[in-house]
């Protein structure tokens, strides 16, 4: 299934990954309920193995002293739409890895939300330049159902990759599961290889499924 179906040069590149559709407006998809906000009782975790050993938390207001960054991206959702030119503004993924480095043999990370919500991310992936966790889109506050206070932005993977109500990361030195990887979705998730099933992993690509 190559090229849009409106005649367009073999040679341009796509906008819109395979098997994906273009929708209007910014659709709310998650799981579950939308968490309340409650500042006093919220912090951001950076665990697991880091290069020191120890934790660090960030309150609510101490993000605004971290770097900063504007992102502009499409979000791509793993069962079909995708809504397009996203101004993501936030934390560099990249600024909480020099902030906190992680430890020589940290080959993942796991993005917590919420409620238990999880995704597991290549350290790659997480180090990405356009991996952001975010606090604004298009100049105004994240909302309640697009994830405030914080969210995960990982542009070049499908939305599951983006936990929204962003609360923890933990470095790991074996891949692990998150949510819906465990739940029948790509371990990877990288639309433009159409890698949407668990079942369509390679070897290599996630920790060996059951059966
Ligand atoms: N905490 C949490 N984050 C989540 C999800 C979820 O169920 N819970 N769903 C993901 C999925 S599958 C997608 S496609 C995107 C959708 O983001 P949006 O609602 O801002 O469009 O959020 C992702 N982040
Ligand atoms: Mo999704």
């Amino acid at each position: 299934m190559a090229g849009n179906g409106q005649g367009a040069p073999t040679d341009a590149p796509e906008r819109i990954p395979p098997g994906q559709r273009l929708v209007h407006g910014w659709p709310v998809s998650h799981y579950g309920s939308v968490p309340r906000f409650r500042p006093e009782r919220w912090n951001l975790r950076v665990f697991g193995a880091t290069a020191s050993g120890a934790e660090r938390q960030w309150l609510f207001d101490d993000l605004t002293a971290l770097p900063h960054a504007t992102v502009v991206a499409d979000l791509h959702c793993a069962t079909g739409p995708t809504s397009t030119d996203h101004e993501w503004y936030g934390i560099p993924a990249r600024a909480v890895l020099d902030l906190v480095p992680p430890a020589p043999e940290v080959t993942h990370v796991m993005a917590w939300a919420e409620y238990g919500y999880s995704a597991n991310l290549r350290l790659s992936d997480f180090d990405a330049p356009e991996t952001l966790l975010a606090t604004h889109h298009n100049g105004e506050p994240l909302t309640a159902e697009h994830g405030f206070p914080l969210r995960l932005v990982v542009p070049h993977l499908y939305g599951y990759k983006s936990p929204k109500w962003l609360r923890a990361v933990e470095y790991l030195t074996e891949d692990r599961r998150g949510f819906w990887e465990d739940r029948g979705y790509h371990n990877i998730g990288d639309p433009w290889r159409e890698q949407r099933y668990s079942h369509q992993e390679k070897p290599g690509e996630g920790p060996r499924l059951p059966g």
